[in-house]
Parts: C-alpha cells; sequence; structure tokens
C-alpha cells in the first residue's frame, strides 16, 4: 500500500491509486477521468474545498492534495506507457528478424530474345523496316512463290506441319501450314507495295522435327530483304560484313562460300570466324576456325515474278539466319534444348541478372 498522506478522505484514494498498474486500457482512460477529469474528478472536487479552510490548514492540505495528484499523474502515465509497449510487443510477435528476406524476381529478357532484338536493330540503323506477318500460311506464300518446285522434299508431310482446315477463301493455293521460315512475310510484302524495299522479319517458324542437342520443332527466323533498281552482289556482302562487324566486332574476319536455296541465285553461306578461338580450330568450330550464321542470296529471277515485278528492272538480295543458334554460338551453349527449359540457373548465368537485391 502506498504511504498515507496523513489525511483520511486521501489516504481513502490510495487503494486506487494502488491499483493504476493493474488497469486496462479502457479502464485507465475512465479512472484517470473518475481522479483528475475537471469536472467531475474526485481530486479535483478536493482542491475545490481549500478555499473554505483556514489558511494554516489550506497550506497543509493543499500540499498533501498535491502530492497526491503527482503520484496519481505519474502512475496514470507509467500504466499508459506500459500499455503502449506491451502493443508494440504484441504487434511484432511471429515476426522472426533473423529469416532471410524474399527474393524479388524482375524478370530478365530471354537471350534469343536480346539476339532477335540486337539483329533487328542493327538492320534498323541501316534503314530497314520491320514486319510481321500470319504463322498459318498457304502453301503458295510458303513455298511455291519461293521457287520450290511442287515436289521438293521440304514440301513433304515429314518435313512441314500441314493443318486439316481448307484455306479462306480467294488463297491463291489449297493447303494451310506453319510457315517453315519467314520467307511469306517478304512475298507479302513486296505484293503489298512497290521497290525500294528494304524489311527484317523476326518470328517464330515451325518444322516437323523431332528435339535433339541442335533441333527444335519451333525456333526463331530472322530474314531480311533488299530489293530496287541497281542492287548487287556487293550491297549483300558489305551489308552482311557491316552486319558481323556490328554484332561480333569490329575485326571479325569473314567469309562467304557457294550454296543453293530454291528462292536465290546465286546464293551463299556466310561464316564469321570463331568466336571461341578466333581462327586457330577448336572443338566449338569443330577445327575450322569458322562459324556459319547465314544464308543468303540474290533473290531469284522466278520469285521477282512471282510477285510482279520486273527482274529487267529490279534486283534484291536476301538472308536467312536463325536466332536460337546464334544465341547458342555467342552464349557458348551446348545444347539448344537450355534455351527453352525455363531453368534460372542457365538463364541467370546467361541473361543480365534477373534477380534483384537480398530482400526487403
Ligand atoms: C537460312 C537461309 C535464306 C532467304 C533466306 C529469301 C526470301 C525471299 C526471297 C529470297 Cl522472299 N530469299 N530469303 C534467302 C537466302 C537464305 O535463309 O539458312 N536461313 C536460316
Amino acid at each position: 500500500m502506498p504511504e498515507p498522506t496523513g489525511y483520511s478522505d486521501l489516504d481513502a484514494l490510495l487503494p486506487r491509486l494502488d491499483a493504476v498498474p493493474a488497469l486496462a486500457a479502457d479502464a485507465l482512460d475512465a479512472e484517470r477521468t473518475a481522479v483528475l477529469g475537471r469536472k467531475s474528478g474526485v481530486l479535483t472536487a478536493a482542491l475545490k474545498t481549500l478555499a473554505s479552510l483556514p489558511v494554516k490548514e489550506r497550506k497543509r492540505y493543499g500540499a498533501a492534495l498535491n502530492r497526491l495528484k503527482e503520484r496519481f499523474e505519474a502512475a496514470f502515465q507509467a500504466r499508459a506507457e506500459a500499455i503502449e509497449t506491451e502493443r508494440r510487443r504484441r504487434e511484432g510477435a511471429g515476426i522472426d528478424l533473423t529469416m532471410p528476406g524474399r527474393r524479388h524476381w524482375v524478370g530478365a529478357e530471354h537471350p534469343v530474345t536480346k539476339v532477335v532484338d540486337e539483329i533487328v536493330g542493327i538492320f534498323r540503323e541501316l534503314g530497314f523496316a520491320v514486319a510481321t506477318g500470319p504463322e498459318v500460311e498457304t502453301d503458295w506464300y510458303n513455298f511455291l512463290a519461293l521457287n520450290f518446285p511442287a515436289d521438293h522434299p521440304a514440301m513433304d508431310m515429314h518435313d512441314t506441319l500441314y493443318l486439316d482446315a481448307p484455306p479462306a477463301d480467294g488463297e491463291p493455293s489449297g493447303r494451310l501450314l506453319l510457315r517453315t521460315h519467314t520467307s511469306p512475310v517478304q512475298i507479302r510484302t513486296m505484293l503489298a507495295a512497290p521497290p525500294p524495299v528494304r524489311v527484317v522479319i523476326p518470328g517464330m517458324v515451325y518444322r516437323n522435327d523431332a528435339m535433339d542437342a541442335s533441333h527444335l520443332p519451333a525456333f526463331s527466323q530472322i530474314e531480311g530483304l533488299a530489293v530496287d533498281e541497281g542492287i548487287s552482289f556487293v550491297d549483300l556482302k558489305a551489308t552482311l560484313t557491316h552486319f558481323a562487324h556490328r554484332f561480333f566486332s569490329p575485326g571479325t574476319r569473314t567469309r562467304f562460300r557457294p550454296s543453293f536455296f530454291p528462292f536465290t541465285e546465286p546464293s551463299a553461306e556466310m561464316d564469321v570466324e570463331c568466336q571461341l578461338c578466333h581462327g586457330s580450330g577448336c572443338p566449338a568450330c569443330k577445327g575450322t576456325g569458322w562459324m556459319e550464321i547465314l544464308g543468303c542470296g540474290m533473290v531469284h529471277e522466278a520469285v521477282l515474278e512471282n510477285v510482279q515485278l520486273d527482274p529487267e528492272r529490279y534486283t534484291g538480295w536476301a538472308f536467312g539466319m536463325g536466332p536460337h543458334r546464334i544465341a547458342l554460338l555467342r552464349y557458348g551453349v551446348p545444347d539448344i534444348r537450355l534455351l527453352l527449359g525455363g531453368d534460372m540457373r542457365f538463364l541467370e548465368a546467361v541473361g543480365r541478372p534477373g534477380v534483384a537485391g537480398g530482400g526487403e
């Protein structure tokens, strides 16, 4: 029990002072009002009786009253602080400050996306426009317009994925398929507007291939096409060599080897010096010092005629390359299936970091 005051009416309040440390928050507020409240607090009422006391008595009683008032005030404040501390402790209960923070996945560009964007960017700098087109095509846009003979093995069901549905009315030929290259978009581009044509076409293409370390049934392709008056093989070589210097490095050596495509004549494959051994020969380039990166050639006269362009007036060159393959070369990836797997260890190793921070 707290120290007595020397006055029985004040001492009668001491049990209440004693009880303050056990009051709950709402009871504390009520008790503060009941004791110290300006209108009906018991100590306030006692203070009002002072005026009617003799001077000597007024001093002693007044001092005792004030001391008791201060003790109540201190007790109320201490209790209020204790309640607040307790509230904070409960709020924090269940938070383990030693637990590691959550890693935030912020996303990263896929290595193939990065390669496509870079390649497209280099051709855009040269004034090429970007075009896209349907992935479901007819065999006219995919094969016949491109000078494939009707019995070409690429048109076989073994190589090409055909659809059962009939093509829409007014299409030039009978069979629907998943495009096997992006060339049909170039055919559509040449039909849509007269030369000059300078386009690059990125997109997915489909082949009836089993998946292995170097083949996918669905993969990306980028093709490019320039058609105008007076275009020659010099433009092809100069532009593609510039591309190799921008994409790999300015000193990268290139070479063109004769090749064959139904839609170009003459045709070539372009090699760049092996990016791993720089020409001395290593397992990645099978000892040759060179890596094949694209096929190209002068647009075949028959293709120009198929899109109603006069080969006596217009000439053009074209190329096609596989960004999945280029990504393998650039990042030294041994198996193309890794590019599809979504394995974060792989994507974090070849991409820019896809994870930020170690916690909040
Ligand atoms: C390759 C080879 C190539 C083309 C694609 C093309 C398109 C038209 C006319 C003539 Cl409309 N040519 N495209 C030309 C040469 C090669 O691709 O190895 N691609 C992965």
